[in-house]
């Protein structure tokens, strides 16, 4: 029977203690994606907001290594060969949970290798769309136009994030051409579970790219962190894709209505410099991103 949000496990394989937000959208991913892979799962995560903000009493109650930010993707392929090696690969699950600053930026070289050599494991990013367990810096997923801790101050003076495209996470992975490479969101949990558990049960790697909205750094209330994900994916800011093997590409939700992205910035302080020229701005590279989205799944 395909895994539900409903009669999903109430055990809590990532312990409390943490030292973290209150609302924190990243330990979402976490707490759900060890929901659905279960006990027989190493985990490694890069260090980051996720894997930092825990105390001796708190993470992961499974085998668990916390990486040094480049190198998620090297470990788990270690593990992956070793265990191979030693005959005990089957049952195994293996997942890396890492931040969008230690998948896009820092670890990526790690990452590009271990799945274009093939390895079987499922990496989830978790995107707050900065350096957010050191200070709020701007990374390669930051959206143009927010303020950061890096880009500091409004438009006018060009210090603001001016990097119009950011990097595409699941369209690189596509272009390694592996199984399974998809977005998720955590507005959508049955969604996410349902790409989680395909993704695992895949003989490769797979990838997922979560937005997790940070309520610390991008200034909204803690209690907001799943209606902005909703929002996000209604405005087409982050749309639900799906990739197999690098060709066939689904766009989910391409029959909704879509909002403005304006009522997706309006929530945030890290866009409260933003002028109307400027939100047009992002409309339509939003709107452009979509065309292309819409191109690739051969949809209009
Ligand atoms: C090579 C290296 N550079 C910088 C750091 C300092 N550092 C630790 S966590 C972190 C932020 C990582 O950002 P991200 O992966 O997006 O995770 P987040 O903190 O946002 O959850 C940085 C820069 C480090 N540990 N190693
Ligand atoms: S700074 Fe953001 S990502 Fe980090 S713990 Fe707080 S809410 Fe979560
Ligand atoms: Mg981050």
């Amino acid at each position: 029977m395909p895994i539900s949000i409903k009669t999903l496990t109430n055990e809590e394989l990532m312990a409390p203690g943490r030292t973290g937000c209150p609302g924190c959208a990243a330990m979402l991913v976490a707490r759900l994606a060890l929901k659905v892979l279960g006990r027989q799962t190493i985990m490694v995560s890069a260090t980051g907001c996720v894997i930092s903000n825990i105390t001796h009493a708190g993470g992961p109650s499974i085998p668990f290594i916390h990486s040094l930010l480049p190198g998620s993707g090297s470990l788990i392929s270690g593990i992956d060969a070793g265990l191979k090696a030693l005959g005990k690969r089957n049952g195994i699950n293996l997942m890396v949970l890492a931040g969008d600053g230690g998948t896009a930026d820092i670890g990526f070289q790690a990452l590009s290798g271990a799945v274009e050599r093939g390895h079987k494991f499922l990496y989830i990013c978790y995107d707050n769309e900065g350096y957010m367990n050191t200070g709020g810096q701007r990374s390669g997923t930051t959206p143009y136009g927010s303020s950061t801790s890096t880009t500091p101050t409004n438009m006018s003076v060009g210090k603001h994030s001016s990097v119009k495209n950011r990097k595409n996470m699941v369209l690189i992975m596509a272009a390694h051409h592996i199984p399974f490479a998809a977005t998720a969101s955590i507005a959508y949990p049955q969604d996410m579970l349902r790409k989680i558990e395909k993704a695992v049960q895949i003989e490769g790697p797979s990838y997922i790219h979560v937005l997790a909205p940070c309520n610390y750094r991008w200034g909204f209330p803690e209690d907001q962190s799943i209606n902005l994900a909703k929002l996000a994916v209604e405005t087409r800011i982050a749309p639900l894709v799906e990739v197999e093997h690098g060709r066939k590409y689904t766009l989910q939700m391409s029959n909704r209505l879509k909002r403005p992205v304006q009522e997706y910035l309006s929530t945030q302080k890290r866009y409260r410099h933003l002028s109307d020229e400027n939100i047009a701005e992002i409309q339509q590279a939003v709107d452009e991103n979509w065309e292309y989205l819409e191109q690739l799944a051969n949809i209009g």
